[in-house]
């Protein structure tokens, strides 16, 4: 990695990408700058603007890594995950910095999310000692039946910038545990913290070529990856209209697909809720990583008896966040991400004012006073009195807007809940157990809270979500990971001597 001068003052990194085991420049000599969100003057570091001729380098490294990957005994796999969990548990604090430098979050979450790579790291590492297959009967006299996990080949992943070490680790960790090798297109804005986990993958020890970074924007480097003839499985996180594309490119070439995409989260606050838990529990929910979050709570539906108090109780909340550079420990709330995530939830904001009903409660603004005129700093923005087919009860808005809206009953809450075209993650509040039940079988999304918001995921439990949310595969969690990252082999063993036919000899 190189360090050019960049003006006087100031001299700033330009990082490379790495394939086959080396720190290598794009073909074309372009590079991204990649700037602090919380105050654009600050470039972070510059990253190469790879191609598809890059991609093919990093890919066939990749190939050329994978028999050799595949052959080293799990346990050995899992022995450099090890490693790597060590590394980065003692560069916590450095990632987490530079994390917030480059994608705005507090740091309070930034240390949150190098947490979530770590603890993925030592839970996958041992799966290296399980990778369990199983057993079973044959319908034959003496023959064995059984089935083993077997690695796909090269994946491609394709990661998001709200969670640029987490999200990597949850694909990049079970891919490398069952045997594969890899080429990852990290999101254009915040490339650094996936940079900074494969440096500590080099430094644990992975031999050249089973992992490899290439970074770019998405309709170049992206875009090869998804079409790449080597690339065996395709696993994106990011927006629906950029996974269909994802999942169109992968079709035309045969590959696994595995897709995580958007969000319309709900919390349920019933009548008997706790309200002042159901309010830390909103504005946790609604502002936390400045409603950046697929999971984050965007509906907050409230019954009729306790809408006004709940109402208030929010609003005293929101109000008080604190918002700046999340690099500040006071801290509560930092920027969007960019100037075009500014500019669409803004749009959307035109767009709920204009609403027949609904009330702009709080917030609604750019902030752009003192030093916050340098970042892209949105106010919390709550919506009151929504109806739930308004657009902004509908779609992902990705930024810190809340939609609060009234409900009579139980059963018209959890109609609200499920009548978006997403189904991720959702959550109730209340003091009656039997409806806390009810509301878990109820509601359809791929994860579910009680008395608590609707983020907070932890990484050994499956992670993702029907309807438009995905395409039916989980991540983190061990067995539903395991199956996107492996390919399942049935092997019969006859040992009876003799021409035993199935289906036929009964
Ligand atoms: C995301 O929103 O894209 O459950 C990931 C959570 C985090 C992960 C969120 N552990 O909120």
């Amino acid at each position: 990695m190189a360090t050019v001068k960049k003006s006087k003052n100031v001299s700033v990194t330009t990082y490379e990408n790495y394939m086959n085991g080396r720190w290598v420049k794009p073909k074309s000599g372009d590079y991204l700058e990649n700037r602090n969100p919380a105050d654009t003057r600050e470039v972070v570091g510059r990253f190469p603007a790879s191609s598809a001729e890059d991609v093919n380098v990093a890919v066939k490294a990749a190939k050329e890594a994978f028999p050799k990957w595949k052959a080293t005994p799990a346990p050995k796999r899992a022995e450099m995950l090890y490693r790597l969990g060590q590394i980065l548990l003692e560069q916590k604090e450095a990632h987490a910095t530079a994390m917030t430098r480059e994608m705005g979050k507090v740091l309070k979450e930034t240390r949150g999310d190098v947490q979530e790579a770590i603890d993925m790291t030592f839970y996958t590492a041992g799966e290296g000692r399980r990778l369990h297959g199983y057993t079973t009967p044959s319908e034959l006299p003496d023959k064995m039946a059984m089935c083993v996990r077997q690695p796909i080949g090269v994946c491609g992943l394709i990661t998001p910038w709200n969670f640029p070490m987490a999200i990597p680790s949850w694909k990049m960790l079970p891919a490398l545990v069952c045997g594969n090798t890899l080429v990852i297109k990290p999101a254009e804005d915040t490339p650094l913290s996936t940079y900074n986990l494969v440096a500590a993958m080099e430094a644990a020890g992975l031999p050249a070529g089973v992992v490899n970074i290439v970074a770019g924007v998405g309709k170049d480097a992206g875009a090869a990856l998804t079409t790449h003839k080597d690339i065996r499985l395709v696993s994106f996180t990011g927006s629906t209209a950029t996974g269909r594309t994802v999942a169109t490119n992968a079709a035309q070439h045969d590959k696994i697909c595995s897709l995580e995409m958007g969000g319309k989260n709900v919390i349920m606050v019933m009548e008997d809720a706790d309200l002042d838990l159901a309010a830390e529990g909103a504005v946790w929910g609604a502002f936390g990583t400045s409603g950046q979050r697929c999971t984050a709570a965007s509906r907050i539906v409230v019954h009729k008896k306790v809408y006004k108090k709940f109402v208030e109780k929010i609003t005293a909340r929101a109000r008080a966040l604190r918002i700046g550079n999340g690099l500040d420990p006071k801290v509560e709330m930092g920027p969007v991400i960019n100037q075009a995530a500014v500019d669409k939830i803004l749009s959307y904001i035109k767009v709920g004012k204009k609403e027949d009903g609904a009330k702009l409660h709080l917030g609604g603004s750019q902030l752009t006073k003192g030093e916050l005129k340098h970042g892209f700093f949105i106010e919390p923005t709550i919506f009151t009195d929504v109806a739930p087919q308004m657009r902004i009860a509908q779609e992902e808005i990705f930024g810190p807007v809340l939609s609060i809206i009234p409900c009579n009953n139980f059963d018209e809450a959890v109609a609200i809940g499920n009548g978006v075209k997403y189904g991720l993650s959702a959550s109730i509040y209340t003091a009656d157990v039997n409806r806390a039940f009810k509301a878990m079988e109820a509601m359809n999304t791929g994860i579910f809270y009680v008395n608590s918001s609707t983020i907070g995921a932890e990484v050994h439990l499956p992670f993702g979500g029907t309807k438009g949310t995905g395409n039916g595969h989980r991540e983190g969690a061990m067995i539903s990971s395991l199956d996107i990252f492996s390919e399942w082999k049935a092997i019969y063993v006859d040992y009876s001597g003799k021409l035993q036919k199935a289906q036929i000899d009964n």
